[in-house]
């Protein structure tokens, strides 16, 4: 999978290059590059912001770099996500849906956002997705598409060593994980639940599903409903 993200801090992506995404780049499962929006502008201050039509606080993103950023990435198979609080929830289904695309493209934008234009012209050469990480306002798109990045990521046949974990992981899919214990078996005065001791696979199971339950009814109830 090929991966680009345009942004005016392409320094942000540099944890990409940190553990299983580092050697899931050099062993080439991706084709990871971080574009500086400013080499896009033409004028001397290289600028990037404007002020709203229309009035109201803040600066937008002015359309001109962005589409010549856009135009020096995009390709016929190419999907653009622009992180967004205003998107789309993002889920692990997302995550699992994109991970099977050649080519993702974020545009990150800062400040109040980029001007409409440039999410219709990117509309009118691929497909386009406005996600959201979560409902909560950060500075910018980049650590929002580095937390995306990383999920689709690590869905990618091979980058994760141990394809068991992904088996697991979609078992307990729509429930919270049950808690886990290693060694010792007694630590600080606490011991690890006797059931897990018993070696019996089928009560372990069902001590685990249990749990899951339990937990996921106390914190996460919706994901129940
Ligand atoms: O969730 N997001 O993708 C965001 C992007 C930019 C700013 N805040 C967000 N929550």
């Amino acid at each position: 999978m090929r991966i680009d993200a345009i942004s005016i801090f392409p320094d942000f992506f540099q944890v990409l290059d940190i553990s299983l995404l580092g050697k899931a780049q050099e062993q080439s499962l991706i084709q990871f590059k971080a574009h500086d929006l400013r080499t896009f502008t033409e004028d001397k201050h290289r600028t990037v912001d404007d002020t709203p039509f229309g009035g109201g606080a803040g600066m937008l993103m002015k359309p001109e770099p962005w589409g010549l950023a856009l135009d020096s990435v995009l390709t016929e198979n190419s999907v653009v996500i622009f992180p967004s609080p205003a998107g789309v929830p993002f889920k692990q289904a997302t995550a699992r849906e994109l991970s099977s695309k050649e080519h993702l493209v974020f545009a990150c934008g800062r400040y109040e956002g980029i001007d409409q234009r440039v999410l219709d012209y990117a509309q009118s050469r691929a497909e386009v997705r406005e996600i959201s990480l979560g409902d909560y306002v950060l500075n910018g798109g980049e650590v929002a598409a580095v937390a995306m990045i990383e999920a689709i990521a690590r869905l990618i046949p091979g980058v994760i060593g141990n394809a068991l974990s992904l088996d697991e992981e979609s078992h307990s899919e729509g429930l919270l994980e049950y808690p886990s214990y290693t060694k010792p078996a007694s630590w600080r005065g606490m011991d690890v639940p006797d059931v897990l001791l018993s070696g019996n696979h089928a009560e372990i199971a069902k001590w685990r599903k249990e749990q899951a339950m339990e937990k996921t009814r106390r914190i996460r109830p919706d994901l129940i409903d």
